[in-house]
């Protein structure tokens, strides 16, 4: 007898064959996803990424801070699904953070153990918490199905990791995460410098669309930072949105750091635009003139405004042309060496038509293939890691590895020449080719995807694993794992 889901699958296979003539049957065998694994998708006889490691194989949930170690900061997040504020606007369905969206912002220092107690008190798909850009202990990263399941209304769920680098970064819920992050499950990270630089105001510029409001911080106005005149102000600039983000002033700038990293020896940006991409951050630097004020305009819509509080300087057009990253500032050492890479991989974006999971789309593909048949980038610890990321398709993809930070070398076969550019979110242009390396030192199996999350739910998301690591999650079935 054919189990009920291989009558389901013929019956979906007919109808694809009529609606698409031509396209490879492979497509069609796993049009039915039911329970599956990351490293297991159906379809697969083998395991692949799975009991390579010797068969000792450690479970991502083994992978942790150090238990036995105190937390140097705490704090309880409860999130609930609801009425959002929005000061300056109207108010939204969406999702807060202990009762605000963003929610607070989670402040720490180099070398302290973070420990957040995540509470879910009223979101009924489940929720979940992962830490954009900080390179957490996998049991950590908050990927539902992947690294932990999705905690369920009334359930909790502990995260604890090591701010191990002074940066930008931000969390955001990853179940459903199309959803709840545009909903507003999100908020900002700042793991401050161990000695701060002295006249130097601070401000975080988190910025997010609620139902098409524009806003800064959670409200649709601009942000005023009151600071002295001649002093200097570091907006901390967050795109928590699925487009990129354009960041200029009249006023000469610095960009200090881009995805939580510091850049060496920066230059002033005059007359140029900074491009954020979905997902990504970048401090920035001004002055604050001796009299009146600055403006950063931060997206189309805000601006952040910082001096004296009563002056409102004119907006400045947008500049035509972007700051290269791949150009800006001075070069320094990696700390590795990507001419040494021992894996190379490619990571191609085209497009196709087809189902998933039984639904009919427009599907991404990566390096030819449509998920859940799509790679798995298999690494061990140590490796030196080389990635082509190509777009073949004509929108931009902002894309996104978790647990680690990669350095770009080169763009469309040009190769950088100023800082090391690191990011953990690269805007990648329609018919754009980026060179990236990394190296292999956070064990786990990491999503490597797309951060305009709708891309991502329609299949443009893969896998980084280490050799020897497994998961004991799964997506969709019971556990009602949908990490995107
Ligand atoms: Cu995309």
């Amino acid at each position: 007898m054919p189990s009920r889901r291989s009558v389901l699958r013929g019956v979906v296979i007919g109808a694809a064959s009529v609606a698409v003539a031509g396209a490879g049957t492979a497509l069609w065998s796993r049009t039915l996803l039911g329970e599956h694994s990351v490293m297991r998708p159906p379809g697969h006889g083998g395991m692949p990424g799975m009991d390579h490691g010797g068969g000792s194989a450690v479970s991502v949930a083994s992978l942790t801070a150090d238990p036995s170690r105190p937390a140097d900061v705490r704090a309880r997040f409860a999130v609930r699904r609801g009425r959002v504020p929005i000061s300056g606007g109207r108010a939204v369905q969406g999702y807060t953070v202990n009762g605000v969206s963003p929610g607070p912002v989670v402040h720490a220092r180099p070398g302290q153990l973070v420990e957040v107690e995540f509470v879910n008190e009223s979101v009924p798909d489940g929720a979940t918490l992962h830490w954009h850009g900080m390179e957490v202990p996998c049991a950590a990263d908050g990927v539902a199905g992947v690294t932990q399941n999705a905690v369920r209304l009334g359930e909790s769920f502990t995260y604890r990791f090591l701010a191990d680098h002074a940066g930008t970064f931000w969390y955001h819920s990853h179940q459903v995460s199309h959803e709840q992050v545009a909903g507003g499950l999100l908020g900002a990270v700042v793991i401050d410098p161990e000695v701060a630089p002295a006249p130097t105001t601070e401000a975080v510029a988190l910025l997010h669309l609620y139902e098409g409001q524009s806003t800064l911080n959670g409200a649709a106005a601009d942000l005023r930072v009151d600071a002295q005149p001649a002093t200097a102000v570091r907006v901390r600039v967050i795109n928590t949105d699925n487009g990129s983000a354009s960041v200029w002033s009249a006023a000469p700038f610095r960009v200090l750091a881009v995805d939580g990293r510091d850049v060496h020896q920066p230059g002033e940006v005059t007359g140029r635009m900074l491009v954020v991409p979905a997902g990504g951050r970048a401090d920035v630097a001004l002055t604050v003139p001796d009299t009146g004020a600055v403006r950063l305009h931060t997206g189309g819509a805000r601006s952040v405004i910082a001096g004296d509080p009563s002056s409102i300087p004119d907006p400045a057009p947008q500049p035509a042309e972007a700051l290269d990253l791949l150009g800006y500032g001075r070069p320094a050492p990696l700390g590795f060496d990507p001419q040494r890479a021992n894996r190379t991989f490619d990571y191609v974006i085209g497009r196709t038509v087809g189902f998933i999971d039984g639904r009919p789309g427009w599907f991404w593909t990566i390096n030819g293939r449509m998920y859940p048949d799509v790679p798995v980038f298999d690494v061990a610890q140590g490796d030196v890691v080389r990635m082509r990321i190509r777009n073949d398709s004509s929108e931009v993809h902002p894309m996104h590895l978790h647990g680690h930070h990669v350095v770009v070398l080169s763009r469309n076969g040009r190769s950088a020449t100023g800082a090391p550019w690191w990011a953990d979110s690269i805007g990648v242009q329609p018919g754009e080719s980026y060179e990236i390396a990394f190296l292999a030192d956070n064990p786990g199996i990491w999503a490597d995807h797309c951060h305009n999350l709708p891309h991502a739910v329609d299949g443009l998301i893969a896998h980084v694993a280490y050799a020897g690591v497994t998961t004991p999650f799964r997506m969709d079935g019971s556990s009602g794992n949908r990490p995107e």
